[in-house]
């Protein structure tokens, strides 16, 4: 839990145990302090825009003065037995108040066994592990975005990251193509769609505790997601040495983060992630570690639930940094709705005093815009901020 360059004193002594948050930072001890941390400290004050925005991957990392509280852990048993009793409606407070508060949470009890976990892991493992001729074998093209790529760009800059994604079986309704599975590693397949039915029956039981939290019946939001919901699985793999590197004469940018910050399109993601750590979330200015907790998936709502919400849950930014020392492995499921879903602010939180914030935004062509831009250097991402009203 505390590999990859965070050295074991500091943290120890600076982390409520158990909270996935770790207060201080020396940033000799941070992955990669010589070719990101360091070098943007020092150019924070004077080179801070990235297209014309301020680029936030600049920001300093917290310190004790910035993180007077810590990003929960909340035990989500009872939400799973019935989510509209009494003893869930605790989990159901706990959630709203961490997703105004972060946009993060991690959740323990969550269902998923041990063991599935544990083969989503080692075929993760053994898939990034082939030589690059078979994982280009099932390489995305600029038309199908499901499988194997390793130039992936956020906000137009390229991650020091290879991945791996599917969806659904069949022809998906947004890009109108199909998954592209490899032959090897044996049982990838099969072991990698349990997972994603488990992933969507836990993100289903936690949209209704969005729901009550918004003051809705608990399975108010399923109608956008029960029947054709667009999820879909990444495996990312974080190598320490960046995996074009020498290959490539095209995007040769150095690739200084392992994902630049950005926020989630979809509902929610839940996300696996090993025991290295480097996913950071963005808060007032400042960068904040989520340390790994043994058992737990971290959840973290996206776009589409701050426009449903009217801005009470928010979308937050987030970000991967660039290994140093061990590979890191993580597992997001994106929980996305219909393509054809119309997203706007929920009846129960508009109001007279509150009016909708955003226009409705169909999320098939927003999904698609924003994977474009993942692809290759399309210019400006889409944004849910273009949608304000
Ligand atoms: O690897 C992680 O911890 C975060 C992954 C992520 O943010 C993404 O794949 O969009």
């Amino acid at each position: 839990m505390l590999s990859n360059g965070f050295r074991l004193s500091i943290v120890v002594e600076l982390m409520v145990p158990g909270d996935g948050i770790a207060r201080c930072w020396d940033v000799g001890d941070r992955p990669d302090p010589k070719s990101y941390i360091l070098s943007h400290t020092a150019q924070q004050a004077n080179s801070s825009m990235l297209h014309g925005i301020k680029d936030l991957d600049r920001d300093p990392i917290a310190g004790p003065a910035q993180a007077p509280d810590s990003l929960p852990v909340i035990d989500i048993a009872e939400l799973l037995l019935d989510s509209t009793s009494l003893a869930s409606r605790p989990v159901i407070d706990d959630i709203a108040a961490a997703c105004r508060r972060w946009g993060f949470f991690q959740a323990v009890n969550h269902g998923i066994p041990d063991a599935l976990l544990a083969r989503v892991r080692e075929k993760t493992h053994a898939f990034f592990d082939l030589p690059i001729d078979a994982k280009l074998k099932v390489l995305r093209s600029h038309d199908n975005p499901w499988g194997f790529y390793h130039k992936e760009l956020t906000k137009n800059q390229r991650d020091r990251k290879q991945v791996f994604d599917f969806t659904r079986a069949g022809t998906d309704p947004i890009y109108q193509s199909s998954n592209r599975w490899p032959e090897q590693p044996g049982e990838f397949k099969p072991v990698m769609e349990e997972y994603f039915k488990a992933c969507t029956n836990l993100s289903l039981q936690l949209l209704e505790a969005f729901s009550i939290g918004l003051g809705l019946p608990p399975h108010f939001m399923h109608a956008d997601f029960e029947k054709n919901h667009t999820g879909f699985m990444r495996l990312n793999y974080y190598p320490v040495h960046d995996p074009i590197e020498g290959v490539e004469s095209e995007q040769q940018q150095e690739a200084d983060l392992g994902i630049h910050h950005h926020s989630d399109a979809g509902a929610l993601t839940l996300l696996v992630q090993d025991d290295v750590s480097g996913l950071q979330v963005h808060r007032n200015g400042y960068w904040y570690d989520i340390l790994p907790v043994e058992g737990a998936i971290v959840v973290n709502t996206g776009d589409m639930m701050q426009v449903w919400s009217n801005d009470i849950y928010h979308a937050p930014v987030h970000r991967v940094l660039a290994m140093s020392e061990r590979a890191r492995y993580s597992v997001p499921f994106f929980f996305n709705p219909a393509a054809e879903a119309r997203v706007s602010p929920l009846p129960s939180v508009v109001n007279e005093q509150n009016p909708a914030r955003y226009r409705p935004i169909n999320w098939g062509e927003y999904r698609g815009r924003r994977s474009a831009g993942d692809y290759a250097d399309y210019g400006a991402e889409v944004q849910i901020s273009q949608f304000r009203n």
